[in-house]
């Protein structure tokens, strides 16, 4: 079964004008498809292609060599897109986080603002293309950090950063050049009226039910 490139859950402009129409269109169609597009190439015929997508980039160190890279940036590119569109919604209408993730937050990251300052750090110290995560690490507590290229905390192996990701930023030059050009600061700033802390908190609470992380913190 060949990978599949998801519908936007939204329609281009939704996100404007944080995000623009033009960027969203260009962004969606052109490269997530053309991830999706090189990632069959790469896995057609072989036993990766039967493989679910976040599986794939989790056995990333098992994947044959000869297809490695190829998988790595065009699975990662394929993973972390599809985690984006979901955790973005039209500007205002995504809340602040609530729950079990708004404690954690506190808790483990200081609270929002310096949550905020984090990620906002960890997105613009990254040198040239690459994400900024809030992720879930292995023990349970949060973590924020950034992966190069289209490298995720999934990639066991592979990432500096280990954890189930639950929030990522696209801070390549494509998801916000036509709108910021080289202002890379001011798309960072403006993603916070974008993010659905609703869906961020659903997908925090189900990662901390998962066996996916050490059972002695397991919400
Ligand atoms: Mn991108």
């Amino acid at each position: 079964m060949a990978f599949t490139l998801p519908d936007l859950p939204y329609e281009f402009d939704a996100l404007e004008p944080v995000i623009d129409a033009r960027t969203m269109e260009i962004h969606h169609d052109k490269h997530h498809a053309t991830y999706v597009t090189n990632l069959n190439n790469a896995t057609a015929g072989t036993e990766w292609e039967n493989v679910s997508i976040d599986d794939l980039v989790r056995r990333i160190s098992d994947v044959p060599e000869g297809i490695r890279t190829a998988v790595r940036n065009n699975g990662g590119g394929h993973y972390n897109h599809s985690l984006f569109w979901k955790v973005l919604v039209p500007p205002g209408t995504g809340g602040t986080p609530e729950g079990e993730l708004a404690a954690a937050i506190e808790r483990e990251l200081g609270g929002m603002d310096s949550f905020w300052s984090t990620f906002t750090q960890a997105a613009l110290t990254r040198f040239g293309s690459g994400w900024a995560w809030l992720y879930v690490s292995g023990d349970g507590t949060l973590g924020v950090g950034s992966t190069p290229n289209q490298d995720n905390p999934l990639m066991n192996g592979v990432s500096e950063i280990a954890g189930e990701p639950i929030l990522g930023l696209d801070v390549w030059e494509h998801a916000y050049y036509l709108k910021y050009q080289n202002r890379r600061p001011d798309y960072v700033k403006s993603f916070a009226e974008v993010i659905d802390w609703v869906g961020v908190g659903a997908a925090y609470d189900a990662v901390r039910r998962s066996d996916r992380i050490s059972g002695a913190s397991r919400a």
